[in-house]
């Protein structure tokens, strides 16, 4: 369903089979070095969501390719066939002419636990207007997705399930969105897993 310009949501794109390996993956991403991190903020604040970066590793408010909040290990490459998998996602909402020239060189991997919520914000720390393919696993949560012209109402909010896929392209790319709640023990249990992660690929543009 397209919920906005650009902005198409297509709930279970990922079969269980693909959702345990994702989650496979996720796991082994989030290991240290260089693994799950509280994210600071520059107002002393931190994230109650944790994140693994992989090709790039951002930061309040900018992107790098060392760990400059966690253990000083180099972020982890960008995975492949992560970038392979989102490529078939903006294939298969935005139409394979975009998905050719799609070319995603960062990964955030945002583990939701209990009462974990991410406030309403744009990601425009990314150099590039390229789609964000988002994929949900575990906890259904609440995405709220506003406008463009700030953090306020009008907002639509989506309820997003394990194995859903979103693709933000064209003008939805810098909207406002946020996570405002999940709900937990709605996760399928065959996952084995507590809370919601969250996969988006991105296109950082700054070059190599
Ligand atoms: C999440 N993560 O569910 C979301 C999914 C983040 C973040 O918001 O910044 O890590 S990505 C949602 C997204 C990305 C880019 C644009 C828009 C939404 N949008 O225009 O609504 O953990
Ligand atoms: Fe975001």
């Amino acid at each position: 369903a397209e919920i906005a310009p650009g902005a198409v949501h297509v709930p279970g794109w990922l079969d269980t089979q693909e959702q345990l390996r994702l989650l496979a993956a996720c796991r082994e991403w989030a290991k240290p070095p260089a693994g799950l991190r509280t994210v600071r903020m520059p107002n002393g604040g931190q994230m109650s969501v944790r994140t693994v970066c992989l090709g790039w590793h951002w930061y309040p408010y900018g992107y790098a390719r060392t760990v400059v909040d966690g253990d000083g290990a180099p972020v982890k490459p960008f995975p492949a066939p992560l970038g392979a998998l989102a490529r078939r996602a903006v294939a298969a909402t935005l139409g394979e002419e975009e998905a050719a020239r799609y070319e995603p060189d960062i990964a955030l991997v945002n583990f939701y636990g209990h009462g974990a919520r991410m406030g309403m914000h744009r990601d425009k720390e990314e150099r590039s207007a390229a789609p964000v393919v988002s994929l949900s696993l575990g906890d259904t949560c609440t995405f709220r997705f506003g406008n463009t012209e700030n953090r306020g109402r009008p907002w639509t909010d989506v309820e997003l399930r394990s194995g859903d896929l979103f693709v933000f392209g064209g003008p939805s790319r810098f909207a406002h969105h946020g996570v405002p709640r999940t709900f937990p023990g709605t996760a399928e249990p065959v996952l084995g897993l507590r809370g919601r992660v969250n996969v988006t690929v991105r296109v950082g543009g700054f070059g190599n």
